[in-house]
């Protein structure tokens, strides 16, 4: 019972304060932010870096439909690929420890289309060629989630190296070391 209790309690002091009581991982907590103002949606900080052995908590700020999804070509080969179920409820949490080193870039499929999606690096960067190759099968049950919100014309998932073709500017500044 004080071992739960005294765990608690590191966890608490890593999320706010960065403090790991004699411990060697932490725990790092992302918002979840429903800004209704400025109708957006993200993740904050959005991009985070940690340790292996860390564990990163999402926490749902609004009682608001979000998940944390992997982009099929966006986790390290070997890694577990992020998969949350949807949270629906103002402080709804979901954690995931990382193993791995490497880059992890993840979404919430909903709000895909207002930029809602972020990155944890764990150690340092991956290398083009070290990230995870999806199976066609996988590609398959990636675009059956999409097609629930969006149709094919409206939002078309595009892979790796097409998105950094595009030029989005989060790739592009972690794209060399
Ligand atoms: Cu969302």
């Amino acid at each position: 019972m004080l071992r739960v209790l005294l765990s608690a309690l590191v966890l608490c002091l890593g999320a706010s304060q960065g403090v790991a009581a004699g411990q060697q991982s932490k725990n790092h907590v992302v918002q979840i932010v429903s800004d209704y103002d400025n109708l957006r949606m993200y993740f904050k900080p959005k991009v985070l870096v940690i340790q292996p052995g860390d564990t990163v908590t999402w926490v749902n700020q609004a009682a608001k439909d979000h998940n944390i999804v992997s982009y099929p070509d966006g986790f390290p080969k070997g890694a577990q690929k992020l998969a949350s179920p949807y949270l629906k409820m103002k402080g709804q949490e979901w954690k995931h420890t990382f193993g791995k080193k490497g880059t992890f870039e993840y979404h919430c499929i909903p709000h895909l289309p207002m930029g809602m999606h972020g990155t944890v690096i764990v150690g340092r960067h991956s290398a083009a060629n070290e990230f995870h190759e999806p199976t066609a099968k996988e590609m398959q049950a990636y675009h059956t989630k999409l097609r629930e919100f969006f149709d094919e014309e409206e939002f078309k998932y595009k892979p790796r190296k097409k998105r950094k073709a595009g030029g989005a500017k989060q790739h592009k500044k972690h794209a060399h070391k």
